[in-house]
């Protein structure tokens, strides 16, 4: 082909080429370039940047680097690049025939940004998509050796692991604090291979098939018209399934109660819901449920609180999670499991194991404690970890296995079939926060971002060509093996076994293990969402579904609701409380918990001071209040300020303390401040940002201190000083003391009407 030859001649000449010119229309014919048309062949200089486009400095003023960790920054290399590598002389600038002229097709760099920018969203996750994420270790106490041959089991063996905490109906941007169960996902990178314990912070489901779960996130998601409302369980569609499927009522009940809206991702209890069978070396088997147990106990918001919070800070959970950590205040699980011997019946004590509305109570078969799970570290990107983490039920190690609950049948099948789409093709388990930390030999080849390059010229076996690798392996050298569970002879049938049909026994039993405020709250709960309905007939159903749990609990509602409580369909069932259900009547470490220190212009900064000191030597994060930011003092003892009265609410901290103010009286907390954008309320010279702090604190069953003088700052807010969990203390620290010990009891739920 002597043409290609010559041209490729003439290039080598540095002769001109590729012109496209009119005389013969030939493209890369050389010399066929008209002279006519003047196209840059140099780089022109680039454009100085405008004035208010030049960053701040990078540098301090001393010429020292700003102190970011460099590993940490954005972008390490000294230059901006293309992503080939290309150094940039100007991102700001299209390249255009003249500063007011067309921008040109040439101009590889605007359309190689923009079509990545144009690409950086990939689908959320159909369920599950706002989330927030940590890494840590889980170090295994080997107290569950006996039973699991699982090596990230053994006794000591400490694993890295990745937790993904989520709500589930909501879009990636919705709310952190609405009503809804919270998904709580942990993978364990073993050196067996990735272990994913994919659970809820509620230990039943709302279907017991899965055949069910488009039907119920159809109608748990927005109205398909309106799209409305979001990351609500508050409406039509899905008081209308679970009152047609009834038995989504034990979910339902939990979601209604104080489950529904923890008060943080580290006061949630997790559990694997499914029971699963562990296996031992000997091939010995026996099934469990999976347990997680915060170490500050399960604690939850009030209602009221998570909806000031949904519009004060959606991001209150994520916060919350990232905030603690980067603090060093670690939140903290154990594993535990429930053991149940392996019968062919699968039943404990009646409760049928493969119906995952079911739970064994706490007081039959105790939650034993495995390992010791610590989030130690932040994402260091939402999209590349948190985003892009891919679990599934069916990422399991050798000592742990499935059983035959249906609807973990259906997860089994559906995590991998959503990732191809969500993470664009079969090879996410290669993105970085997916891989495994154990050896990856697999044999599964090309497809869409492949990023390894695999060598040899055999991927199949057996094989001569590869020096016969890889070779399977068997139980004794490390391999997964199935569990050889008999499968009774039966006939094929699209049913439910009798077993799966009570629906009200279960729910019955949480209700009275419920303490009265606890009770409150469902009922409140209940009578909220409900009342958001717009169609009688799912109100009637919802109330008949309540009069088959509790008839004073149907009652209630049905006040609220303004409609006649029906009778029961079925006998009320004869259950025992488990008073491992309910959240009130037990203390709880007050680590890492949030003490707001409010003070005024004139307060007692030293006893401000000793305050914060004590409240950090506790291992709780103190926030000090003031009327604006800055610091409070001089010199070296000078107080940092964290909040104005413009920037705090209640809803962020877990007790409020009023410093002193001594001699001043009411006027302590006065509206020095003219931008208070609210009226007063109470004593007009107090700041009514102030007296809401101190209300809604009050209201929401919060330990509050004040002392010398504050005392008339809470009367000013209408908190009367002899209510319960409302202490007056000499000195800061004293009022601290008695704080702290309310704070251990979550809340002061003495204050909480109790009716029930
Ligand atoms: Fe999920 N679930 N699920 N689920 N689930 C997903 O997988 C599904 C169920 C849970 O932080 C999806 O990667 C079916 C129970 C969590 O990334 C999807 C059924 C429990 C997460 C899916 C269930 C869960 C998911 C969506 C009924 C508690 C978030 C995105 C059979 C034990 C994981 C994805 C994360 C996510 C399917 C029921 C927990 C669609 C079919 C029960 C924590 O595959």
């Amino acid at each position: 082909d002597t043409d290609r030859i010559e041209q490729a001649a003439q290039r080598a000449d540095g002769a001109p080429h590729g012109g496209n010119g009119p005389e013969d229309g030939i493209p890369g014919k050389p010399g066929s370039r008209s002279p006519s048309v003047a196209e840059p062949t140099e780089p022109t200089q680039p454009w100085p940047p405008k004035p208010d486009q030049s960053g701040p400095a990078t540098v301090s003023p001393t010429g020292q680097e700003t102190g970011a960790d460099r590993a940490a920054v954005a972008q390490g290399g000294e230059y901006l690049t293309t992503a080939q590598g290309t150094r940039l002389y100007d991102t700001d600038h299209s390249l255009k025939a003249g500063p007011r002229g067309p921008v040109l097709l040439q101009d590889h760099h605007l359309r190689e940004k923009v079509m990545h920018f144009d690409h950086e969203r990939i689908p959320e996750r159909v369920v599950h998509a706002r989330g927030a994420a940590a890494h840590g270790v889980f170090t295994s106490y080997g107290t569950a050796a006996s039973i699991t041959k699982a090596a990230f089991l053994a006794k000591d063996v400490e694993t890295p692991v990745f937790v993904r905490f989520s709500t589930v109906l909501g879009s990636r941007g919705s709310a952190d604090t609405v009503r809804d169960t919270r998904g709580f996902a942990t993978k364990f990178y073993t050196s067996e291979g990735v272990f994913d314990l994919v659970g809820n912070n509620i230990p039943v489901f709302f279907i017991q098939d899965a055949i069910k779960f488009p039907d119920v996130i159809h109608a748990g998601k927005p109205h398909p018209d309106r799209e409305i409302p979001q990351a609500q369980s508050a409406h039509d569609t899905f008081w209308d399934f679970v009152t047609l499927h009834t038995e989504a009522t034990h979910h339902t009940l939990w979601n209604m109660s104080d489950r529904g809206i923890p008060r943080s991702f580290r006061t949630m209890e997790g559990f694997g819901v499914h029971t699963f069978r562990l296996v031992d070396a000997e091939g010995g088997t026996t099934l469990v449920k999976f347990h997680w147990k915060p170490k500050l106990g399960v604690h939850s918001l009030v209602w009221e609180e998570a909806q000031i919070l949904s519009g004060v800070d959606p991001d209150f959970h994520r916060r919350d999670l990232a905030d603690a950590i980067e603090a060093g205040a670690y939140p903290e699980w154990e594993l535990g499991i429930q053991t149940f011997p392996d019968t062919p019946e699968q039943t404990f004590e009646g409760i049928d194991l493969l119906d995952p509305t079911n739970i064994v109570p706490e007081e039959l078969a105790p939650v034993q404690p495995v390992g010791r799970l610590v989030l130690d570290r932040n994402p260091s990107n939402f999209f590349a970890e948190t985003e892009q983490v891919a679990f599934h039920v069916g990422h399991l190690v050798p000592g742990i296995d499935i059983t035959d609950d249906p609807l973990l049948a259906g997860r089994l099948f559906s995590y991998l079939d959503t990732q191809i789409t969500r993470l664009g093709g079969p090879n996410f388990p290669q993105i970085p926060i997916n891989r495994p930390h154990a050896p990856v030999n697999d044999m599964l080849r090309d497809s869409f971002h492949q990023t390894a390059v695999h060598r040899g010229v055999a991927p199949y076996r057996p094989n001569s060509l590869d020096g016969g690798c890889p070779f399977t392996a068997d139980g004794a050298h490390g391999a997964f093996v199935e569990t050889p569970v008999r499968v009774p002879e039966a006939t094929k049938v699209r049913a439910a076994p009798e077993s799966f049909q009570d629906h009200f026994s279960q729910p019955r039993r949480f209700w009275l293990s419920m303490s009265p405020v606890e009770r409150e709250h469902i009922i409140g709960a209940y009578t909220f969402e409900l009342g958001k309905c717009y169609e009688q007939a799912v109100k009637e159903r919802a109330l008949q579904v309540l009069a088959n749990i509790d008839g004073e609990l149907c009652a209630r509602v049905a006040e609220g609701l303004g409609l006649p409580a029906p009778e029961p369909t079925v006998p009320l069932a004869d259950v025992q409380p488990s008073p491992a259900l309910s959240q009130v009547g037990r203390t709880w470490p007050t680590d890492g918990r949030v003490i707001g220190i409010v003070t005024g212009p004139d307060g007692d900064l030293d006893g401000v001071r000793a305050v914060r000191e004590a409240v950090l030597a506790g291992g709780m994060v103190p926030l000090v209040v003031s009327p604006a930011g800055g610091t409070l003092g001089d010199g070296a003892d000078a107080l940092t300020v964290q909040r104005t009265y413009a920037t705090a609410r209640s809803v962020e901290f877990d007790a409020v303390l009023l410093a002193g103010a001594p001699g001043v009286g009411a006027d302590a907390y006065g509206a020095r401040d003219a931008k208070s954008p609210l009226p007063s309320v109470g004593q007009a010279s107090q700041d009514p940002r102030v007296s809401l702090l101190l209300s809604e604190a009050f209201r929401h069953g919060k330990a509050i201190g004040a002392w010398k003088g504050a005392e008339a700052a809470l009367e000013a807010a209408g908190v009367p000083v002899d209510a319960p969990g409302v202490i007056v203390g000499d000195s800061g620290t004293a009022t601290l003391e008695q704080v702290v010990g309310l704070l251990a009891a979550h809340r002061v739920w003495d204050r909480f009407p109790a009716g029930v």
